[in-house]
């Protein structure tokens, strides 16, 4: 369902035969017109924040991160563990827009790979790694998320209904089957024991005290406290003086 429209006067017009029909926006008025897609227009590009990648790692535009596919299958923790030499770690997936990126990355491979999901330490409680457990997104192909005790690992695989692929979701799997794997680096940090360590530091105006700031972005997760915005929280409403105020 099309929720927002925004049509010109007499659009959208019928379009018959082979003719493809696309949507053009009047760069004056902002209405929508219809018209043949075979039209050459200006694009209109979204702007997106990618991160500075080194040589062999691809920014991926909706996590701000670098990522690298492996196609050679290994065991999940041999999978992290080349991630790790390579100053990374298996790749995580918090949205929509990065399940997708990646799915585009692995379309020539037929066997899925694996992602850092995984429910080794506690049985049916999934963690991103070892240590990320506040996520909200997930997408898990049918009849998954599979609780099971030799079952730990979580791979990204196509979805396929009759021959046709429909989409990209998880599964869990034994963790010493061989797959191929995605890592993730994060530009500015680097690894310790306990996992990434990240320098960035958010401003002081992020909304709520613990965990507020995302340290792989600077981005404040919980929104701004009242009077400033932007993602970092630094833009701030002006403040003026009371001069009147003065004794
Ligand atoms: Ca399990």
């Amino acid at each position: 369902m099309v929720g927002f429209t925004n049509w010109d006067s007499l659009e959208p017009k019928e379009h018959t035969g082979n003719q493809d029909s696309c949507v053009t926006v009047n760069s004056s008025s902002g209405f929508w017109s219809s018209t043949g897609c075979s039209s050459k227009r200006g694009r209109v590009c979204e702007e997106v924040k990618v991160a500075l990648c080194e040589d062999g790692w691809i920014p991926s535009s909706h996590s701000q991160t670098c990522v690298m596919v492996f196609g050679q299958p290994a065991h999940w923790t041999v999978a992290r563990k080349t991630c790790r030499e390579h100053g990374g770690e298996l790749v995580m997936i918090l949205n929509k827009d990065t399940n997708r990126f990646l799915a585009d990355q692995i379309m020539s491979l037929e066997d899925g790979v694996w992602i850092g999901f995984n429910d080794r330490l506690t049985e049916g409680s999934f963690k991103w790694l070892d240590y990320v457990e506040d996520y909200e997104f997930t997408i898990w192909a049918d009849h998954e998320p599979a609780i099971a005790e030799d079952k730990d690992c979580v791979f990204l695989h196509k979805t396929i209904t009759g021959n046709e692929t429909t989409g990209y979701a998880w599964s869990v799997e034994n963790c010493t089957k061989k797959l191929g794997f995605i890592c993730e680096s994060f530009p500015g940090c680097h690894l310790e024991k306990n996992g990434m360590i990240c320098p960035k530091t958010c401003s002081a105006h992020c909304k709520g005290k613990e965990n507020s700031c995302n340290r792989r972005t600077g981005v404040c997760s919980f929104g701004c406290e009242i009077g400033f915005h932007g993602d970092t929280c630094e833009t701030g409403k002006t403040v003026i003086p009371n001069l009147r105020g003065q004794p």
